[in-house]
C-alpha cells in the first residue's frame, strides 16, 4: 500500500493534520496502528474527537512512534487505499533523551521507504524568529532530499495564525521551485488542495 509520510520538526502540526485531513477523507473513527522502533505494533481505535485530544499537544514530542491512518483517496472514478504515517518530530542537534532520540531515528529511517512526503513546517513562527533559524539544518535538508523525489510538498502550516502569511512569503523565497501548499491543520484549510496533490501522486 503507498505509504505516505508525514514529517517536520515537532510541534508544526503533523497529527492535528493527519487525524483532520483523515475526518475531512470521510473518515468518522481513526484506527491508529502504532509501530514502534523495535518494530512492535499495537493499534487503537478513537473517535475523531478523543484522537485530537489524546495525540495532539501543546508541548513538543508528544508522538514517540509511527502512528498510521489508512485512507481512501479518490483516484480516477474509483478511489485509493493509502496509508497516512504519522512521525516523532524532528529537532536541529542531539536530544538528550534516549527514548526521543530512537523516535527521531525511526522517523528518518521511513522517509526513505516513503512512497510520499508531506512536510510540514510552522508558518506562523517564521517572521518572529527568522526563516533559517526557524527551519534549521534539518528541514533544509528534507526540503534537498524531498526534491529529487516525485511527490513531495512543503506544507505551510497553522495559516489562521497572525504572522503566516509573512511566513509563507518568505518559504516561498527561500524554496523556489517547490512546491508549497498553504494549510491550516485545525481550520482543515488548503486540504483539497493536498487530497488534489496525493491523489496526482499515487
Ligand atoms: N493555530 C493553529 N494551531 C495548530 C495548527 N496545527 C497544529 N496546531 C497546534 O500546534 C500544537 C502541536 O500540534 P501537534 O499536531 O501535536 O504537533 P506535532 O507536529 O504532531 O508535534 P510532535 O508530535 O510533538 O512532533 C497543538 O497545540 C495544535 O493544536 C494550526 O493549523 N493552527
Ligand atoms: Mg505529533
Amino acid at each position: 500500500m503507498t505509504r505516505c509520510i508525514i514529517i517536520g520538526k515537532t510541534n508544526v502540526g503533523k497529527t492535528l493534520f493527519t487525524i483532520n485531513f483523515a475526518e475531512f477523507l470521510g473518515l468518522k473513527k481513526i484506527n491508529v496502528v502504532l509501530e514502534y522502533h523495535d518494530g512492535s505494533q499495537h493499534s487503537r481505535s478513537y473517535t475523531i474527537r478523543e484522537a485530537r485530544t489524546y495525540l495532539t499537544d501543546p508541548l513538543p514530542h508528544k508522538t514517540l512512534c509511527l502512528q498510521i491512518v489508512t485512507v481512501n483517496i479518490p483516484k480516477g472514478k474509483g478511489k485509493k487505499k493509502i496509508k497516512l504515517i504519522d512521525t516523532s518530530g524532528l529537532i536541529n542537534g542531539i536530544h538528550p533523551d534516549e527514548n526521543i532520540r530512537k523516535a527521531i531515528s525511526q522517523t528518518l529511517a521511513n522517509v526513505r521507504t516513503a512512497d510520499l512526503i508531506l512536510h510540514i513546517v510552522d508558518a506562523a513562527v517564521i517572521p518572529k524568529n527568522g526563516i533559517v533559524e526557524t527551519l534549521g539544518e534539518i528541514d533544509y535538508q528534507i526540503a534537498q532530499f524531498g526534491q529529487m523525489k516525485y511527490g513531495y510538498a512543503l506544507l505551510a502550516n497553522k495559516m489562521d495564525l497572525p504572522e503566516a502569511e509573512r511566513g509563507l512569503d518568505k518559504l516561498r523565497e527561500e524554496f523556489k521551485g517547490i512546491y508549497i501548499i498553504p494549510v491550516s491543520a485545525l481550520h482543515k484549510q488548503g486540504f483539497n488542495e493536498v487530497k488534489k496533490f496525493v491523489s496526482r501522486n499515487i
